[in-house]
């Protein structure tokens, strides 16, 4: 059975992605780095550790990136994502691993964003909220109450906003069908790998859409392993 016939005239799509996703847009994936920028680990520059020894290397590293993400567009897989969404309406929900902003550019409305974002900055201390920045920070930038300001992202070890997670919840317990695709994701990050677990256990139906390995693969009823771009459009019975 198609995706379309899952669906049917009343079930809900929750879409999960991740690094895969943005890869036919340039973006180079976590994987795709080997989990390295130049001799650094990923996991040390994302992380309050990290942040901690070296903020003005974390901050090199994260404005390096919103250098990286300006110079791309969406590709096929987004307006796939944004596609479906406007076929489905509120039966539809996007939870994305990334900070990249490519899903809204290409015009999900949608989109929890569990990770947080690239191109916001907040305070590490005060209440200030977080606010939309593109800017390149050579040195560390500080809120007006003294303290540094840092990427509106989740770091390795830092809990996820809560509500994104309720609004998963809330979306995957809702009564009637449930189909989850996750597209261009390794299943190596949690909470966001045990999505398809929880899925399951509400009865979804569930895809996964990704190039190669992913450690959470088994646990998934469909396995199309080919690029988003090419994939999504067929799937989701929209035009590339
Ligand atoms: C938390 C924002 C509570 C920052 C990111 C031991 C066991 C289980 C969990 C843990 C553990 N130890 C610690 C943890 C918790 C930890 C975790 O999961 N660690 C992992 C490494 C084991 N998680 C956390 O810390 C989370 N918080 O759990 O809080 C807690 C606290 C402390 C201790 C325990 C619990 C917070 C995690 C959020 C981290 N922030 N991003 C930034 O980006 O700078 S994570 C970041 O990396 C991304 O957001 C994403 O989540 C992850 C990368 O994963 P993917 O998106 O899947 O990308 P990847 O490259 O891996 O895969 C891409 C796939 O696409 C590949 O398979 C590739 O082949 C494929 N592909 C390539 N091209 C295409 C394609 N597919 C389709 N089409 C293509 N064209
Ligand atoms: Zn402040």
């Amino acid at each position: 059975m198609t995706i379309q016939e899952h669906l049917g005239s009343d079930g809900r799509l929750l879409v999960l992605t991740g690094a895969g996703t943005s890869a036919e847009s340039g973006i180079p994936t976590y994987r795709g780095m080997g989990g390295l920028w130049g001799q650094h680990r990923f996991e040390d520059l994302a992380s309050p550790e990290g942040f901690a020894r070296d903020a003005r290397l974390v901050w090199r590293f994260y404005s390096e990136r919103r250098e990286g993400v300006r110079a791309c567009e969406p590709n096929a897989a987004h307006r796939a994502i944004a596609a479906i969404e406007e076929r489905l309406g509120d039966r539809f929900l996007l939870a994305t691993q990334n900070v990249d902003g490519l899903h809204q550019r290409a015009g999900s409305r949608r989109v929890i964003e569990l990770h947080g974002s690239l191109l916001r900055t907040r305070c590490e201390r005060c209440d200030r909220p977080a606010f939309e920045d593109e800017a390149f920070h050579d040195a560390v930038p500080r809120c007006d109450c003294g303290a540094r300001l840092r990427p509106d992202v989740v770091w390795f070890g830092e809990m996820l906003d809560p509500s994104t997670l309720q609004a998963v919840e809330r979306f995957q317990s809702a009564p009637g069908r449930l189909v989850f695709v996750a597209v261009g994701t390794s299943g190596a990050v949690w909470p966001a790998a045990g999505f398809v677990r929880s899925a399951k256990a509400r009865g979804a139906v569930t895809w996964l859409v990704n190039v190669g390995a992913a450690d959470n693969a088994r646990a998934f009823d469909h396995v199309l392993d080919e690029p988003a771009g090419t994939a999504l459009p067929r799937l989701f019975e929209v035009r590339p």
